[in-house]
């Protein structure tokens, strides 16, 4: 019943291996959305969501913000983890517990019992922002695992190689997606592709997707 007549995302597999160390586990935050999406408005009252610059010069289309002993910022500097806020000078929102339970429980089912995150990026996404391929390499050590949440509209999300030439896979991350990631694929270029306008009856226009990380 439920597959013929819920949502669509309901014939998906729960749980699907992206590449060696990479596991998708569909639906995994849809228990604790609300809690989640009522902290992140907290984190954002406190720590507004704004477009960073890249060292390049140019400003990023999504929109971010941090809770945590550390925050990830950008700017004609360069990227690093960073105890304070830049706008205000002071420190990040704490993490709330909700966050750093989610991240954890979800890094146990992906395999990584021992990750305990001290940092969360924050991203916000409307109609038309994106995020190019990158690697994740700002964090001290890379055997630990990202746990990545999706929130609100679907995005395609592009996971390649080693190599920014690797070929890559489109999947599409939807509302209460969690990605957790680590292994040999842990610094595999990835990105995600422009977003589509939508609804979402959570987010409204937008997606947020949070990235829990071991950064220090
Ligand atoms: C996003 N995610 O989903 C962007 N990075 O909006 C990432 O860049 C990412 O999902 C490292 C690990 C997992 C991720
Ligand atoms: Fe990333």
């Amino acid at each position: 019943m439920d597959d013929l007549f819920g949502d669509m995302t309901a014939t998906l597999p729960k749980r699907q291996e992206l590449a060696a160390g990479a596991i998708l586990l569909r639906g995994c935050a849809l228990p604790h959305e609300g809690v989640v999406l009522a902290a992140l408005q907290d984190i954002a009252a406190s720590a507004p969501f704004r477009r960073m610059n890249t060292p390049g010069g140019f400003q990023m289309s999504v929109a971010m913000t941090n809770c945590g002993d550390a925050g990830w910022v950008t700017d004609r500097s360069g990227y690093r983890y960073d105890a304070n806020d830049p706008v205000s000078g002071k420190p990040w929102p704490a993490m709330p517990d909700v966050f750093r339970e989610l991240a954890m429980s979800a890094a146990r089912e992906g395999g990584y019992p021992d990750f305990v995150p001290d940092a969360c990026l924050i991203n916000r996404y409307e109609p038309g922002a994106r995020m190019s391929l990158h690697q994740d390499k700002d964090e001290r050590n890379f055997t630990n695992p990202i746990v990545s949440v999706s929130l609100g509209l679907p995005a395609t999300f592009q996971f390649g190689g080693a190599r920014r030439n690797d070929p890559v896979e489109k999947i599409v991350l939807h509302h209460g997606d969690v990605v957790v990631w680590g292994g040999p694929s842990r610094l595999y270029y990835h990105g995600i592709l422009t977003l589509k306008d939508g609804e979402h009856a959570q987010t409204g226009r937008a997606r947020f997707n949070l990235t829990f990380r071991k950064a220090l």
